[in-house]
């Protein structure tokens, strides 16, 4: 009896009613006559976690009784997005739990709204993170992913005047009813202090690391359901605490406020999530954090998911460690380190060991973007690990020299360390890692050639590329009802798990019945956000007007410029009288993104986006016909609401610069049609859409590399176009800054003298594509014809497959137990 797992409630709305009026009793310790909405919030999701607790019991029964080889997703982010609405569906309760809640006065859709996202990643990284661990449980494959758990996640955005102004998220305050603490199974984490060598028993000399201050890491668990598969997976964040060591510091220092400064200094670590998305900036506490999970998660994995007495020789039978990005990538010596001053490897054994281990996604292009730690900076924090670092690169250049004879400057260049800058933490994980993968085909194909040629011309056979993928769980079931129950109708509900199903509504692309209910949807889902973002921002959606969405992190690769120079060029054309507005295509721009606080040039933009919209919102001589809506704090659960009421999806990067992009995905899959650059994924989802249903414009990637190598001059774009000069001259003109002439010439002069991202080479190609999107708009039927085609033939993209992909290519495992 001892060892039977608890039973889930009874599953019938009864069951239901029962149990959550106990939590709410029990837990919240309120009746409920007297309970608040955050109560029965509360109370709700304890309910649903006691549906999912047995099997959660049971897959980690099961894991620990047939020690199946299980992946360790290595992530510093996962932007999970609300967990309430997973967690439903994860157990078909979604119903259950409305009419149960009805029957006791209660409006499910009030406690949805009260949850607040886990905001723990930045962008896409993080996103998908999120998508591969649901996926990994939905298809039954062990997995852990390992991170941190920030007390502050990504900022809130607010806007004063039309700047982005950033506010702490306290995503905590008002309780965090979805994890489970274990302080009992915390881990020490070391740092600091310098190395000593000494003469073991056995006569070898060893390395002994003196810490100079520790941490404690507290796991944190999160259940990661599987959908209606009975599994539930374990997401485990670590949260920074003081050592006890601390506290006999406090107990015996005569300065008992600097011992408590003590104590704050070691619980920072989890303090807060960096809100840079591309730019690393070398910062120390953010290498304390890299080091800190993944320490926690290695000791972890070690100390308590294998059995006493395993040799650790086989480690790669029992794990891999994906890496997601180099974030992670001191786990690499960290692993060394173990093996060898802990469990007395020789170094061969040990790399051998380790490098069976791990895994590495490369997410970049940007050389800014990619990670370099200062020598000194690492050294300070992690002696031990630095003395490894230059030892695996010795070995690692004596390969590269063997391989290639008298060519000093080719070892020279893939150095792990560069000299002046410090350890390059790609090359570390390329050099350690099984596979090295890239997020796209375009992308692992300029990863191998461009970022990482020399290691490509050596290990040709290390390099694979796994295109990204979005769960079809989140995305379209939870996130687009209406278009779900119509697919259902369909073709069934095999789809959730098999996306690729989806093929199956091709045919009905043609039949004017479908079109109709499909057309219906996108309005429905249209009204739904206009409610939202009435509600939530006071901005008024017009009916009618085609849906333009461009959410994602702001950032000058990306293009936002781009899109705005568009805007700005058609309300131009109207101001001057060159068209009439009655020739505008009735649109609403939505834009959706965060700057980091530190990225000027991207804080402007924003700046620019919200006078430009303020202008052109209030400005009668559009008569209506076009707008700009830009929510602020754009998250996950914006996401939700925003992408499945799209009509146009913006994916309008710079060719060569967007690694895949996972939001083109999801708008592909709920019925948008792309306009966007041969960038990233856009690639692979025009290839399966075909030309018709996407509107391509720009230059490829080849012809990027081509005006970049001959000097490029956005200048001569500017005065030879005068459509794009009378654009810029706008901007100028003071008409959208009270007008001061200057306000924007960040932005302006930037575009004009440097555009590195080359907007304006793009422009002309750009409002042409334009152009034609709103021909072909015009054509409601044809354009309906063309979304239903885009959500047929995008079921490639799921993150199912990206995991049957990585499991293939990567892992060399299948899915078991
Ligand atoms: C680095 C140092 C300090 C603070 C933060 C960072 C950092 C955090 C996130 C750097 C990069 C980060 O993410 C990069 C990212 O999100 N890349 C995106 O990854 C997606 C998933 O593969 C791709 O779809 C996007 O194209 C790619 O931009």
């Amino acid at each position: 009896l001892a060892t039977a797992p608890v039973g889930a409630p009874p599953h019938s709305v009864d069951g239901f009613v029962k149990e959550f009026l106990h939590e709410l009793n029990t837990n919240q310790g309120v009746p409920l006559s007297m309970s608040s909405v955050n109560d029965q919030y509360m109370a709700l999701a304890s309910t649903v976690r006691n549906y999912l607790m047995a099997r959660w019991l049971e897959t980690n029964r099961k894991v620990h009784e047939n020690k199946p080889k299980t992946i360790g997703y290595l992530s510093a982010e996962y932007l999970l997005g609300r967990q309430l609405g997973n967690a439903l569906l994860a157990t078909d309760l979604s119903d259950i739990a409305e009419k149960g809640l009805a029957l006791c006065g209660i409006d499910i859709a009030t406690l949805r709204a009260q949850e607040v996202e886990p905001g723990l990643g930045n962008g896409g990284l993080g996103r998908l993170a999120a998508c591969f661990i649901d996926s990994l449980a939905t298809m039954d494959v062990p997995c852990v992913g390992y991170g941190i758990r920030y007390e502050y996640g990504i900022f809130r955005q607010t806007f004063v005047d039309g700047r982005q102004v950033e506010q702490p998220d306290t995503w905590l305050s008002l309780g965090s009813p979805w994890e489970f603490p274990h302080p009992e199974a915390s881990v020490q984490v070391d740092f600091g202090g310098h190395t000593e060598r000494y003469i073991g028993e056995d006569g070898r000399e060893r390395v002994r690391w003196v810490p100079a201050w520790n941490v404690l890491g507290v796991p944190y668990n999160y259940m990661v359901p599987g959908y209606l598969n009975g599994r539930v997976n374990t997401l485990r964040l670590w949260s920074a605490q003081a050592t006890k060591a601390f506290d006999l510091q406090i107990f015996n220092s005569g300065d008992y406020a600097q011992a408590v400064r003590a104590q704050t200094f070691a619980e920072n670590i989890s303090k807060v999530l960096y809100p840079e998305d591309s730019t690393p900036q070398g910062k120390e506490l953010r290498l304390q954090q890299q080091y800190f999970f993944v320490a926690c998660s290695l000791r972890d994995f070690i100390d308590h998911s294998l059995e006493d007495g395993f040799d650790l020789h086989n480690l790669p039978e029992r794990i891999t460690f994906q890496l997601n990005d180099t974030h992670p990538v001191i786990a690499v010596p960290e692993l060394m380190r173990i093996l060898i001053d802990e469990y007395d490897f020789e170094w061969d054994e040990a790399w051998d060991v380790t490098s069976r281990c791990f895994a590495y996604t490369c997410h970049t292009l940007l050389p800014e973007a990619l990670e370099v730690w200062p020598t000194d900076l690492l050294g300070r924090l992690l002696p031990r690990h630095l003395e490894l670092i230059y030892q695996i690169n010795d070995h690692f250049l004596a390969e590269v020299r063997e391989a290639f004879p008298g060519d000093d400057l080719r070892a020279h260049h893939m150095s792990i360390i560069s000299h002046g800058q410090g350890v390059r933490m790609a090359f570390l994980a390329t050099v350690a890692g099984t596979k090295v993968n890239g997020v796209a085909e375009l992308h692992s194909q300029l990863l191998r050639d461009k970022v990482l040629p020399d290691f490509s011309a050596l290990w040709p056979e290390k390099f694979t590329n796994v295109t990204n993928g979005v769960t079809p769980r989140r995305f379209v079931r939870l996130s687009n009802p209406k278009l779900s129950e119509l697919i259902n109708d369909t073709i069934g509900n095999g789809w959730v798990t098999d996306l690729e199903r989806l093929k199956e509504l091709e045919p009905y692309a043609d039949d004017p019945e479908f079109r109709a209910q499909f057309a219906e949807i996108k309005a429905w889902n249209k009204h739904r956000i206009a409610d939202l973002l009435r509600a939530r921002d006071g901005i008024d959606l017009p009916d009618g007007h085609l849906v333009d969405v461009m959410v994602k992190r702001l950032h000058e690769y990306k293009r936002q410029s781009l899109k705005l120079l568009h805007i700005v060029s058609l309300y131009e054309q109207v101001l001057s009288g060159k068209i009439a507005a009655s020739e505008v295509m009735p649109r609403t721009v939505v834009f959706g993104s965060k700057a980091a606080p530190g990225y000027a040039m991207a804080k402007e933009t924003i700046h620019l986006i919200n006078k430009v919209a303020a202008t052109i919102n209030a400005d009668p001589i559009l008569e209506g016909r076009l707008k700009i809506a830009f929510p602020a704090n754009y998250n996950v659960t914006l996401a939700e609401k925003l992408i499945p009421a799209a009509d146009l999806s913006e994916q309008i990067s710079l060719a060569g610069m967007e690694a895949s992009g996972t939001g083109n995905m999801k708008f592909a899959l709920n019925g948008a049609l792309t306009i966007g650059t041969d960038d990233g994924a856009n690639v692979e989802i025009r290839k399966l859409v075909g030309d018709k249903h996407f509107f391509l414009f720009g230059m490829s990637e080849p012809e990027v590399a081509e005006l970049g190598a001959q000097g490029y001059n956005p200048h001569s774009y500017y005065d030879a176009n005068p459509q794009l000069k009378a654009t810029l001259d706008l901007i100028s003109s003071g008409v959208f800054s009270n007008g001061d002439r200057h306000l924007f010439d960040m932005v302006v002069e930037n575009l004009k003298n440097q555009d590195r991202f080359m907007a304006l080479a793009d422009f002309d190609s750009y409002v042409a594509a334009q152009a034609k999107v709103e021909e072909r708009y015009a054509d409601q039927d044809s354009w309906m014809r063309s979304a239903i085609l885009n959500m047929a033939r995008t079921g490639y993209f799921s993150s199912d497959r990206s995991m049957r992909d990585y499991l293939q290519r990567i892992w060399h495992t299948t899915p078991m137990l």
